[in-house]
């Protein structure tokens, strides 16, 4: 009997961890001219994002400017930079938070966008970064689709 129930719940839990899998959704995102479309887009923990009509841009977390290099998703997050023209996806996000990002060779036309993935955990991090110019813009984006 007791075999039968631990076989039982060995079904039922492999059950769970494949639905949990089957639940992960994927986010598309679109190029379009100097623009991601969405900007924002609110996914859950264990979510991917992937891009489409990449052809001249590229997706990158990491932005320079004359202090250095900066990320601005949460602690323990990975980012990333994708290929020029990739339809790039991301690895499933897990850590829960805000993650920006850029189109480098149009990013002094405002190309980004924003990836909130669950709680956003990292707003103040990023506040107290004071973002400016195009980088405000998302942070603003950010803050209005989190009301
Ligand atoms: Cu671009």
């Amino acid at each position: 009997m007791n075999y039968a129930k631990s076989l039982i719940g060995a079904a039922l839990s492999a059950s769970v961890l494949l639905s949990s899998a089957v639940m992960a959704e994927n986010h598309v995102v679109t190029a379009a001219v100097t623009a991601f479309k969405p900007m924002v887009i609110k996914i859950a923990p264990g979510d991917t994002v992937s891009w489409e009509n990449m052809n001249g841009h590229i997706t990158n977390t990491t932005f320079i400017d004359n202090s250095g290099e900066h990320h601005y998703i949460p602690e323990g997050a990975e980012g990333w930079t994708s290929a020029m023209g990739e339809n790039f996806q991301t690895p499933p996000l897990t850590v829960e938070g805000i993650y920006l990002y850029k189109c480098d060779p149009h990013w002094g036309a405002g190309m980004g966008g924003v990836i909130i993935v669950g709680t956003p955990t990292n707003l103040d991090d990023i506040e107290a970064k004071k973002p400016k110019g195009a980088l405000k813009r998302l942070v603003k984006k950010a803050k209005k689709a989190l009301k």
